[in-house]
Formats: C-alpha cells, sequence, structure tokens
C-alpha cells in the first residue's frame, strides 16, 4: 500500500530475494501467530476500553487500531528487558509485545492502585515498568526523544568510564528504541534529538508512526515536503527507512536493517511508518468532523489486521478457523480480565502527595562546618564541592554549555581552560576527564532531557544552566518530566538531577536577560526542591545534600554573591551538609522578623544595623531552601517579634513573599502586632542602564522604609 525505502542503504528487494511466502515460512508458523495475537488482544483491549468508558469505569480512551502490524514487527527486533524502550501511546501491541500484561493495561485505564506502572496518577496507554526497561511515558509529544538519547548515552559513558559499569549494567548491542506520531516530530526537541545522537553516534532507533494526522491536522500541514524521512533524509550518519507500516514483512525489513545499523554502533536510525488511524483520536474526538466519510472508508479498507491474517492464510501458515479461535479466546481473555480488574481497589486518597520525593530523607541533619579553614568565595566552594563529591561518587556527570575546559581534549595542556562562563567548574573536566565533565550544544532542552536519561539509568547529572534567564526552553523538560517522573511512575523511576543556575540581579550592565529572578515559577512545579544560599559555606553544604539527596534540585547561585568579600566563608569542609527545608537566622532581634534569601541577605543585614542605631532589633532569617521553606523558624521568630517583613528580589505581586505572607495571615494572626509587609523589585523588567537597574531592584532604602513603618505601626 504504502512505498518501503530504504534511504540509505539496504534498497528495494531483488529478483534473488525470497518470495513473501518462503519469508513466511522462515519466520515460522509459531512467531507468527503470537504476532497475530499481539495485534488481536490490542484491538480487543481498544475495543473493551471503549465500552468501559461507556460504563463508567474509564475515563478517557485512546486506541491504536490500524498501527498494530508495524509494532508486532517492530518488537521481534527488539530484545524485552534488555533495550531501553520510550514507547508512544499509541504503543500498545509494542507493550504487551515487551511484556506489559492485558491486565495492568486495564488497571492503567481503570486508574488502579494495582496499576503498576502509576498507581493510577497516569492516563490509559502511558507506559512504563522499570522491570522491562519502559521508562514512564508522559503526555507531551515529543519529550520523549531527548530522554532516550541521554539513556542511550548512560550505556555509553557506562562503557567508558572506569567505574560505569557499577553505575548501570549495559547489555552489547542495546539500543534505545523512541516513538512518536507525524505531530511530535514538529516539536523542536525531535530535532535536538536527533543532533545530540549524531552528534554522539548513539544507538537510538527513532520510529514515526505517520498516520497521516495529528488529531485533526494533516501531515502536510504539520511536515515540510509531507513526510518526515524526506525531511531528515539528508542528516549525515542517520540511517533512514521509510516503510508501509500496514505490511509487516517490510516493516520487518526496515527494522531489521535500522536495529543492525543501532547495533552494530553505527549511531541512531530513523524508521518512517505509515499507517492508518482507524479511530478518532481518542474517545473525545470525533474524526467525522474534519474528514470526509470516504476518506475513512478508503482507510478501513486499509485495515492492517484482515490483511495480516489473510497474509497467513495465503502462504498456509493458519487456517481461518484457527486465527479466528485466537480471536475468540483472546475476546475471552480481555473480558474476563475487565471483569476481574474493576473489582480491584482504587487508590486511596491519602495517597495523592505519596512520592513526590525520596521516601528516604537522606540528611536529617546538619553536619557542622569545619573552623579554622582559609576563606573562600562561593566560587570556590561550589567548585570545592563538586570536586570532593565526584572525587568519592562515580555517577556524578557535569555537563551544560561552556562547563568544561575545553571541548578539543588535544589542547587541554596547553590552554587554562574555561570552566564555565563564571568559572565555577574550572578545572573539574582536567581532573576529572571529559567522560564527566563535557561541553553540550547551546540547547537548554537538550541539556535538561538528556539528565533527564541519563538519571533513570542511575547517573547524577549535575547540570548547568548558564543563566536562569535562559531557562525557559529547558522548562517542558523540567516542569513535565523532570519533576514527575517519581510522581508519575509511583516511585519506579527517579530523576536525581542537579540544575545549576546563575541568577539574580545587582550586576551594573546585566540587563533583562541576566538579572532576573524567577525562583517562584519554579516553587509552584511539585517534585523539585528549590534552594539559593547567600554565603560560600551554605553553597557547600547544599549542594551537597542537593548531589546525595536522590531528588531533582534547582541550585540557584546569585551571580552578585560569586566574589562578594561578605559572602565569604572559611572552608567548611568535605562533611559538611545542610537539610533541605533549613534556614539560618543571619541576625537575632526582638522586634522585627525579617525573612529573606539570596543577595538580599546582606541588604537586611545593613539594613538592620542602621536600624540597630534607632534602638529597632531586627531579625533577619535566610531561607537558604526556597523549596521546602522553613516555616518553624518563621512561626518561632515571629512568636517573639510579633512583626513581620518578607524581602525577596522578585516583583511583588505573585512572589516568593506572597507565599510566607498568606501563610502567617492564616497561622500566625494571633503573634501579629502589625500588618505583615513584603519588599520585592518593580513590576517590570531589570533595564541596562544602571540607573534603571537601581530603581527597580529592592535596595538597602527600601528595606529601611518598610522596617520602620513596620516598627512604628
Ligand atoms: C506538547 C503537546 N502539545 C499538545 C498536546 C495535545 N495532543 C495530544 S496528542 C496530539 C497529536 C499528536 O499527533 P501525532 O504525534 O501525530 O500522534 P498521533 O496521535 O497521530 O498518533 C496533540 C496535539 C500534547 N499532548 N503535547
Amino acid at each position: 500500500m504504502f512505498e518501503t525505502r530504504s534511504l540509505q542503504r539496504g534498497g528495494r528487494p531483488s529478483s534473488s530475494e525470497p518470495s513473501r511466502s518462503e519469508e513466511l515460512q522462515r519466520l515460522g508458523k509459531q512467531p507468527l501467530l503470537r504476532a497475530h495475537r499481539l495485534i488481536v488482544t490490542s484491538r480487543e483491549i481498544d475495543d473493551a476500553e471503549l465500552r468501559l468508558k461507556r460504563q463508567g469505569a474509564v475515563f478517557f480512551q485512546i486506541g491504536s487500531a490500524g498501527q498494530e502490524v508495524v509494532q508486532a514487527a517492530a518488537a521481534r527486533c527488539l530484545r524485552a528487558g534488555k533495550d531501553w524502550v520510550y514507547p508512544y501511546y499509541r504503543d500498545r501491541t509494542l507493550a504487551l509485545a515487551l511484556g506489559v500484561t492485558v491486565r495492568d493495561m486495564l488497571r492503567q485505564s481503570m486508574a488502579k492502585a494495582t496499576d503498576p506502572s502509576s498507581g493510577g496518577r497516569q492516563m490509559p496507554c502511558h507506559y512504563g515498568s522499570d522491570r522491562l526497561r519502559i521508562v514512564s511515558q508522559s503526555s507531551p509529544t515529543g519529550s520523549q526523544f531527548l530522554q532516550a538519547v541521554g539513556t542511550a548515552e548512560a550505556g555509553l559513558l557506562a562503557r567508558r568510564l572506569p567505574d560505569g559499569r557499577d553505575v548501570c549494567d549495559v547489555e552489547e548491542g542495546e539500543l534505545v528504541y523512541v516513538s512518536g506520531g507525524d505531530g511530535s516530530t514538529s516539536e523542536g526537541e525531535f530535532f535536538e534529538a536527533l543532533n545530540l545522537a549524531l552528534l554522539r553516534r548513539l544507538p537510538v532507533l527513532f520510529v514515526i508512526e505517520d498516520n497521516g494526522y495529528a488529531i485533526s491536522v494533516p501531515v502536510e500541514e504539520q511536515t515540510a515536503g509531507g513526510s518526515i524521512s524526506g525531511l531528515v533524509g539528508g542528516f549525515p550518519g542517520l540511517h533512514v527507512e521509510e516503510t508501509d507500516g500496514l505490511d509487516f514483512l517490510a516493516s520487518y525489513a526496515a527494522f531489521q536493517r535500522a536495529t543492525a545499523w543501532c547495533r552494530g554502533g553505527h549511531g541512531p536510525a530513523l524508521v518512517h511508518a505509515r499507517v492508518v488511524r482507524l479511530c478518532s483520536h481518542s474517545d473525545s474526538d470525533n474524526d467525522l468532523a474534519y474528514r470526509p466519510a470516504a476518506e475513512k472508508k478508503a482507510d478501513d479498507a486499509l485495515d492492517p489486521l484482515p490483511a495480516f491474517e489473510r497474509m497467513l492464510i495465503d502462504a498456509g501458515i493458519a487456517a481461518e478457523e484457527e486465527l479466528a479461535e485466537i480471536r475468540r479466546n483472546v475476546r475471552e481473555e480481555v473480558v474476563e480480565a475487565c471483569g476481574e480488574v474493576a473489582a480491584e481497589p482504587d487508590p486511596d486518597p491519602s495517597s495523592a502527595t505519596r512520592y513526590l520525593f525520596n521516601p528516604r530523607i537522606v540528611v536529617t541533619a546538619e553536619t557542622p562546618p569545619e573552623e579554622g579553614g582559609p576563606l573562600i568565595s562561593m566560587v570556590d566552594a561550589i567548585n570545592g564541592t563538586l570536586r570532593a563529591e565526584m572525587e568519592i561518587n562515580p555517577r556524578i556527570l557535569l555537563f551544560g554549555e561552556d562547563v568544561a575546559d575545553v571541548s578539543r581534549l588535544c589542547h587541554l595542556g596547553e590552554v587554562e581552560g574555561k570552566g564555565g562562563v563564571f568559572k565555577v567548574t574550572h578545572g573539574l573536566q582536567k581532573k576529572f576527564g571529559g567522560d564527566r565533565v563535557f561541553n553540550t550544544p547551546l540547547a537548554e532542552a537538550s541539556i535538561v532531557g538528556r539528565a533527564v536519561g541519563l538519571a533513570v539509568r542511575g547517573f547524577i547529572p549535575v547540570i548547568e544552566i548558564q543563566f536562569v534567564d535562559f531557562i525557559w526552553p529547558a522548562m517542558n523538560q523540567i516542569r513535565s518530566e523532570l519533576c514527575l517522573m517519581r510522581w508519575r511512575s509511583d516511585n519506579h523511576f527517579s530523576c536525581p538531577v542537579v540544575i545549576r543556575a546563575a541568577a539574580g540581579g545587582y550586576v551594573r550592565g546585566g540587563a533583562i536577560y541576566h538579572s532576573q529572578s524567577v525562583e517562584t515559577i519554579f516553587c509552584r512545579c511539585p517534585g523539585i526542591h528549590v534552594v539559593m544560599p547567600s554565603s560560600a559555606s551554605d553553597a557547600a553544604g547544599l549542594l551537597r545534600t542537593a548531589m546525595r539527596c536522590g531528588d531533582p534540585v534547582l541550585f540557584l547561585e546569585h551571580k552578585h554573591l560569586y566574589r562578594q568579600s561578605y559572602a565569604r566563608s572559611p572552608d567548611p569542609g568535605p562533611e559538611h551538609v545542610i537539610p533541605l527545608g533549613r534556614a539560618r537566622t543571619a541576625r537575632r532581634g526582638e522586634d522585627i522578623t525579617l525573612v529573606t534569601y539570596g543577595a538580599l541577605v546582606e541588604k537586611s543585614l545593613r539594613a538592620a544595623e542602621e536600624l540597630a542605631a534607632e534602638r529597632i532589633e531586627i531579625e533577619v532569617i535566610d531561607l537558604r531552601s526556597l523549596r521546602p521553606y522553613d516555616w518553624e523558624a518563621i512561626r518561632d521568630s515571629v512568636a517573639r517579634t510579633g512583626r513581620l517583613v518578607v524581602a525577596s528580589e522578585e516583583s511583588l505581586a505573585f512572589g516568593f513573599g506572597s507565599e510566607i505572607v498568606a501563610r502567617a495571615a492564616g497561622e500566625l494572626f494571633e503573634y501579629l502586632d502589625a500588618p505583615v509587609e513584603r519588599v520585592g523589585s518593580l513590576e517590570t523588567h531589570v533595564a541596562y542602564s544602571p540607573v534603571l537597574e537601581r530603581a527597580t531592584l529592592p535596595q538597602v532604602d527600601d528595606l529601611i522604609r518598610v522596617l520602620r513603618k513596620t516598627a512604628r505601626y
């Protein structure tokens, strides 16, 4: 029906190649009947879910009718439980072939507590199994591609690093399968992933099941030239196959060539399989609203299930009655499973917040800093902590833009080395080599997505986003993937990734895109910790905890503090850890509690000194951790002072202070003798002009004014 082409290798079958019937005979009856059973089972579950949806036992349904045969062919070329798999939501046949059971699929669609992939948290067809190496899938179309690259890279690094095999198991000739629809290839992350996989020559098998539509948008409006294999066919080193995904043998041959390419160490391959979508996009879509009935009818005539059966019958592999018997058996099995699963328990309401974070709190108490060491800057503290932890933990990798000393390793001895635009990672590549510390393409989504893929396999990526102002291309990977992996997989996968990012203003000339304070946006993402130290010692203690805690941490480094003399501390030593969510009282006082963090800590201390001359004693609490934050410290202080001011570098509206103030209104009302106040920057952006910058960001005078007003109330 569709044409099969191997765009770079392989080619069309020649006349000396075996006939289709001979090929089927060679494959053998049992494997073909198994493929048939998988296809039929997938179709039956689709139908059963639609029935259950009408009965109110299933809450959403997405089918894969029309796409089963290509998946059965692909599965024959994969090694279940050995290769890593990032399936798309229409990959039901593939998931069944890999070992996901009928009951487990129904447990997910009926949102049962027994759903082993998500505990009732994810929509149907969002597969995930650590045992089967199927990485927990999400709903954003396209975010899986970069993660697959990271997972393939984990295998490469595990092989190359001296202790790599202690970090993760590597199978000989392993590959990572990742699939998507034609629509998903329009996401930029798809192209970033191809680039990255090609750069590193990684064994990633990209599979695009092109059913001609992304919900209602046809492929010609989605992809230039109407063909993804045509579009990427010229990418250097990419093995591309375009195949008729309705034809089992053609698809199988394409997958054999593509997997051989990946397993042979040649790099990534892409299989573009043309299929049909015989159902609406989902049960909430009616495709007749955008597809003429005649087109649908023509697609129905291409249904690959009857075609697969006809192929088996014509080749003498199976008789019609034999196949009908399999269909009957499968139907009975699925109906029985529906009844049994329906009786299984729903999730306990109290489990809604379970597994947002590592259930084992790794750092529970502060190990105090050593005394008497040399004074070090915040840059020295971060660099030294990375160095010390990398020394003892082979899982830690460090990457980002410009973080290496030099990309061309042959020049390592000749040049001083870069080590980040702020030199925070200087010398680490020299010390640990280019496989543990390396530069990345200038692509933030790639940095985070790749880190997710490495982390699910046991590495602890410590990645750098050069300026937090440029973190937004990675927001999808952070908000929808990194933060969610543990929760959505019901603790079967986790992402211990530390994102270091230079943040904040007061840099004179930093302007709009090098001065932003955006911490609250991330504090609103359940599943990630957010910290912002204000001293070298705290930076060391919190960074060490971040690398050990087993969860994602956004580690915000205030760039104004990097080398300030007041942010220096005696070297706290290699044991110093600070639990997350523990504040530090930077100054004792009895009159007003001033809660703050980051660069405003020092400004708050200066304001407090001035007010002390007026006999107003300010207690300055440096939160250090913003999510979780130390509510007990705030409460205990306000219980003594009766007055509360919150100062944050962000603009006031919807900022960090709003959270503290709202909570104080609810929980500290009885202690308060004055209205709670906030100090923050103006509701605008930080300009390049130092005059405008000064006017925009909170200054010591602003703090004094508000504190004085609060004291006098
Ligand atoms: C990033 C993102 N944008 C939008 C959606 C909503 N959405 C879900 S599926 C879909 C179409 C995907 O089309 P395609 O990749 O071709 O796969 P198909 O459903 O056709 O198999 C859209 C727009 C989403 N899930 N993620």
